[in-house]
């Protein structure tokens, strides 16, 4: 640091980029008038799931009130809420879909 800086320092060094993004868990919310096929579907069509871990997680909020339908960053994480909420809403199901930051 000569004296064309004075009062400043610069770092010569840099670390190599490393800062992981944030993750998010996308969960289903439990109620007593969605149809459990509705959520099914749901579960296939939004998060990727085949018709048997898709009728586990279903059964899993029925039962606890709540329950993962996968983790994603926070971009990803708040489109798949839109897309639940308003297919939902279309058919209208009172189904809610939640983001939370692990
Ligand atoms: N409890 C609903 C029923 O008995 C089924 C249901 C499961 C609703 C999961 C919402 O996220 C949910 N028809």
């Amino acid at each position: 640091n000569g004296d064309s800086n004075r009062g400043t320092s610069v770092m010569s060094r840099t670390k190599t980029q490393t800062k992981k993004p944030s993750l998010y868990r996308v969960l289903l919310l439990n109620d007593d008038y969605t149809p459990m096929e509705f959520v099914i579907h749901v579960l296939e069509r939004f998060f990727q799931k085949d018709h048997e871990a898709a009728t586990l997680i279903m059964l899993s909020v029925h039962n606890h009130g709540v329950g993962e339908c996968g983790v994603f960053t926070y971009e990803v994480a708040e489109t798949k809420v839109t897309q639940v909420m308003d297919f939902a809403r279309q058919h209208q199901h009172p189904l809610q879909c939640v983001m939370e930051k692990k």
